[in-house]
């Protein structure tokens, strides 16, 4: 190779990395720009307390020591149903979580977003983070999706034992038995740190009882819902968000 050629790459060698540091110095900026809003930022959320998709949200804001608001929705009188309600999510679905001027929906988008902003429960990598969106989906489609209609079934709408119920309940105990495989030999569904995938997978098992999920069947989850239960700022989605307990239907003006 003449010296020439051999000086030209070594120069492209130094532009690469020179390029590479420049980059890195830009998601660094990015990242405290964006930590530094989060930590000054009141954020509100649109949700109510029987809701364990809400709780993932309050839950996380909560354990991120954010400085947040619950806004109220009258899910059981149609309150998601509004036109008010369709302006900020257009899918008529609780939470919606307001960040400045940033509507977000969907949980798992909205985790994914508080674990960027605060720098808290995020993957370290980019395969942690696919592992993470991994079981955030599982638990949209096979545990929360399943569990939540169960108990809305079992607990709020009582309409007995179906075929529908019955379903839902081999479904539901399907994927908390994938869950408790997961975690016969790690404390947090990722391993020994806790992220939000554990956040979204536990929110609607503190409700597990209403959907007559026997969880004795699932022991290691128990002791997972008690590793979650026992960090700070943890707290009850019963307490920690408006609108329990439901009025007694003699009582309910509708
Ligand atoms: N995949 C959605 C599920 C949200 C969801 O289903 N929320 C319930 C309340 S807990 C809801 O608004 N349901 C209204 C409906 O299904 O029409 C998420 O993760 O945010």
């Amino acid at each position: 190779m003449l010296q020439t050629e051999k000086q030209l790459l070594s120069q492209r060698g130094i532009l690469r990395l020179i390029g590479v540091y420049f980059l890195i110095l830009v998601r660094y900026c990015y990242l405290q720009e964006t930590a530094e809003k989060s930590s000054t930022m009141k954020y509100k959320l649109h949700c109510f307390a029987q809701s364990g998709n809400a709780y993932k949200v309050a839950l996380m804001l909560n354990l991120c020591g954010a400085d947040w608001e619950p806004v109220f929705v009258d899910f059981f009188n149609g309150g998601h149903l509004s036109e008010e309600f369709a302006e900020l999510n257009d899918m008529n679905e609780v939470p919606v979580l307001e960040a400045g001027d940033l509507v977000l929906s969907q949980t798992g988008v909205i985790l994914d977003y508080l674990a960027d902003a605060f720098e808290q429960f995020d993957a370290a990598s980019v395969p942690e983070h696919r592992e993470i969106m991994r079981w955030i989906m599982f638990d949209n489609h096979k545990l929360t999706g399943q569990i939540s209609v169960l108990r809305f079934l079992r607990h709020f709408k009582q309409t007995g034992e179906t075929e529908v119920t019955g379903f839902l309940h081999f479904r539901t105990t399907k994927a908390l038995a994938v869950l408790d495989k997961r975690l016969s030999n790690a404390p947090f569904v990722l391993g020994e740190k806790v992220s939000i995938a554990d956040i979204s997978m536990c929110g609607y098992l503190y409700f597990a009882d209403e959907a007559e999920i026997d969880m004795s069947e699932f022991p290691n989850v128990v002791q997972w819902l008690d590793r979650i239960s026992a960090l700070p700022g943890w707290v009850h989605p019963y307490e920690l968000m408006p609108g329990h307990p439901l009025p007694d239907k003699e009582d309910d003006p509708a």
